[in-house]
């Protein structure tokens, strides 16, 4: 009876089988049920129950859910979207819930005491940090008394004031991280990814494992976040799409000889780039930042100018937040980039300004989305052009 609902299932679908429920006379209500239960079975879902006592569920929130990669892959088929309109969508929640709105406030004939308490309050919801809000606001009351200022000149205003800020950071990206130098073929450069559990590390990496072996490198990367196992395998299957060799633990390896490992194998097989994933949070009660610590010193005894990188990956809606989190990373482990994802879920993607000004580390690579093309180099003026819409 069953396997003869699930070739019915596998050969109408769901919709088709409520509609001949109507057709019989059996209401499709009823008819849905029974469909239910094909489709149950004919998705594997028997299988999966049985497995079930085997597994080890951790329980995590919803953001620490490796990415679903064959909906990526669905989306990749999709036309691509230029990248300048992906980065506006994404940061379109903080355009239209702070940017926005403060540009409609000017109107050149200075500022009401009610409209400088609005222009406070969204500057302070934007996670811009509070020295950066009182110095803006400081500025726009100054400046909004002049006779042409309307939103336009607003805009300019921000943009430069932000700018300012922002670029004596920014200019020390290394282009290494972006673009694979062919003529530096084989030597090796070491790229370690830190940051805390959901933040996007693990996809984050499959991305940019794609996009170098997409220039050409060779890309060796090291799944040192050997506590969760389904993290492992999600990166299994980024490295195997991307091209990459994927170092795995041994069982009870610990996490610094995963990453001594992928190294090894990437000097001897001359790899371009070797990319460790690390941890975000122990299951033993060792402090993260030490093991981190102890991760990045282990990789000296092979070559001792690694990590060439050691990129933060920071989640947008985390806000000013994350200046505390980065702050300790960056103690322990000196870091040479940010990462800032999941602009897209936020209205603070503004943040980036006060952590890259407190930590003076500029961000690489900003995320707007799970897929591949989501994740792109952090260009100053782009990113500026966008939250602003100029
Ligand atoms: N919307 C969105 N989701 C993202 C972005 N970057 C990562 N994610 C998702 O965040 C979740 C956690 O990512 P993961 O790489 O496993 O985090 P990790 O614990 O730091 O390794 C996954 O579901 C990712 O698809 C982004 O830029 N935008
Ligand atoms: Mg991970």
């Amino acid at each position: 009876m069953i396997q003869l609902l699930q070739s019915i299932y596998d050969t109408l679908g769901i919709e088709q089988l409520a509609n001949l429920g109507d057709l019989l006379g059996l209401g499709s209500t009823l008819f849905l049920v029974v469909a239910g239960v094909a489709q149950f079975f004919s998705s594997g879902a028997s299988e999966r129950v049985h497995s079930l006592p085997d597994m080890v569920v951790e329980e995590k929130p919803i953001s620490e859910t490796p990415a679903p990669i064959e909906k990526v892959e669905q989306e990749r088929k999709v036309a691509v979207v230029p990248w300048s309109e992906r980065l506006k969508k994404g940061l379109s929640r903080s355009r239209s819930q702070v940017w926005g709105k403060l540009g409609n406030l000017f109107q050149g004939n200075g500022l009401t005491d009610e409209q400088l308490e609005e222009i406070e309050e969204l500057l302070y919801s934007a996670d811009i940090g509070p020295q950066t809000a009182t110095e803006l606001t400081e500025a726009l009351t100054v400046k909004s008394k002049e006779a042409d200022f309307g939103e336009k000149e607003f805009k300019s205003f921000l943009y430069n004031f932000l700018k300012d800020r922002l670029a004596p950071i920014q200019n020390e990206v290394d282009p290494d991280l972006y673009q694979f130098n062919k003529s530096e073929k084989g030597k090796t450069k070491v790229i370690m990814v830190v940051g805390v559990n959901g933040a996007g590390k693990t996809t984050t990496i499959g991305k940019l494992a794609t996009k170098l072996t997409q220039q050409g490198a060779n890309v060796v990367v090291g799944a040192c976040d050997t506590f969760r196992a389904a993290a492992v395998d999600q990166l299994q299957v980024w490295c195997d799409r991307a091209g990459a060799t994927m170092i795995r633990a041994k069982e009870g390896s610990n996490p610094s000889g995963v990453g001594y490992e992928a190294l090894q194998s990437a000097l001897s097989q001359n790899a371009d780039y070797c990319i460790l994933d690390t941890a975000g949070r122990l299951h033993t009660k060792d402090n993260l930042m030490e093991e981190l610590g102890k991760s990045k010193n282990v990789l000296k005894k092979l070559d001792s100018e690694a990590p060439h990188h050691v990129l933060l990956v920071i989640d947008a809606i985390t806000g000013q937040n994350a200046i505390r989190q980065a702050e300790e990373f960056n103690k322990t482990l000196n870091l040479t980039g940010l990462i800032f994802t999941k602009c897209d879920g936020s209205s603070k993607a503004g943040s980036a300004v006060s952590i890259v000004q407190s930590l003076k580390v500029p961000i690489a690579y900003i995320g707007v989305g799970e897929s591949v093309e989501d994740l792109n180099n952090f260009n100053l003026d782009e990113y500026l052009d966008a939250l602003l819409d100029m």
